[in-house]
């Protein structure tokens, strides 16, 4: 077996830590205080994010990988092979693993805000595959998409798996699918790989993202660790609770943290008191009919779209063109 040279690692000039803390505070500090789903991703948030992909509860993750395993060969023969396979927040890139023996990539350039965890998946996963050149990028690429310059092959299949555009509202997630858009050479045959969690009975919904064990609790309290990381903020992780459930009016899973009791939250020369049962909104979670996400694609320029799902209709896995 041919011994691979260490995966290339790039890591984007990371925001300034002003620029973060400034954000956090005036999210913290509005009268619906509220806080960005990426923050919920340091190591332990990515490990425990990793656990709930185990949970009996939570199906987007079981579900989109049935789909794959069930319809590989035909999605393959959609996006044809000798990409170069760009994955969009790729975690432990395990997803991405499953689709090289049959997508045949010639490049792998995965990219997630989580760097040094990436880093480890990488250098792993460049032993496995030594004949597939790999390039991880540290970016938290929902503020900027800079690939790097590496990425000169013509033909682009942006990979975004796990219903991950579900925490853009709408509106963002147009926006986002039109910067992929752009991003695909357009003289070429580029495109996007996309997993779509649908709307489904409200029961199942609130089960997944609330489960038995707390570890989705544990995801999203872990939250407050990493504030007081990132802000100094004084959080206490006993004072809160997790909550979540499904708004039925925007289509949404939410996310929020509950104060258990009245308190203060002190950083720096600020603070925010907040009442008991008041709230911090920690992440949105959107839900498609496989219709409307279809012309969302359709409205960003992508076309041709083809579309697997499970026998359920819980989960759709779709490829786009440019
Ligand atoms: C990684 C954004 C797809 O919304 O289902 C899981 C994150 N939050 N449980 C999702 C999440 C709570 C997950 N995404």
């Amino acid at each position: 077996k041919l011994a691979a040279a260490p995966a290339e690692f790039i890591q984007h000039q990371r925001a300034n830590g002003a620029a973060i803390r400034a954000e956090l505070s005036a999210g913290l500090m509005a009268p619906q205080a509220h806080t960005s789903a990426k923050y919920l991703y340091d190591a332990l948030g990515s490990k425990l994010f990793e656990a709930i992909c185990e949970l009996p509860e939570y199906y987007p993750t079981r579900t989109e990988a049935a789909i794959f395993d069930a319809h590989l060969p035909d999605i393959a023969q959609s996006i044809g092979v000798g990409a170069t396979l760009i994955d969009l927040g790729a975690g432990n890139c395990a997803k991405a693993a499953r689709l090289f023996s049959t997508l045949h990539p010639v490049q792998y350039v995965p990219i997630d805000i989580s760097a040094d965890f990436l880093r480890e998946a990488l250098e792993q996963l460049q032993q496995r595959f030594p004949h597939i050149e790999m390039t991880g990028v540290g970016l938290d690429f929902s503020s900027a998409l800079d690939l790097p310059d590496a990425v000169r092959h013509q033909k682009r299949l942006f990979f975004y798996p796990g219903s991950s555009i579900g925490n853009f509202t709408p509106p963002q997630a147009l926006a986002f699918l039109r910067r992929l858009r752009a991003a695909c050479n357009s003289s070429s045959d580029g495109g996007v790989l996309i997993g779509v969690d649908l709307l489904k009975e409200q029961q199942i919904l609130d089960a997944a993202y609330d489960d038995a064990l707390g570890v989705t609790a544990a995801f999203n309290l872990n939250l407050l660790r990493h504030l007081n990381q990132l802000l100094g903020t004084d959080f206490d992780v006993r004072d809160w609770r997790h909550r979540a459930g499904f708004n039925a009016a925007h289509g949404r899973i939410e996310m929020h943290l509950e104060a258990r009791r009245a308190l203060t939250v002190s950083w720096g020369e600020q603070r925010r008191q907040f009442a008991q049962g008041e709230r911090i909104h920690t992440e949105n979670s959107y839900k498609y009919t496989q219709q409307d996400f279809v012309a969302l694609l359709e409205q960003a320029g992508f076309g041709d779209a083809r579309v697997w799902t499970d026998s359920r209709h819980w989960f759709a896995v779709i490829h786009a063109r440019v």
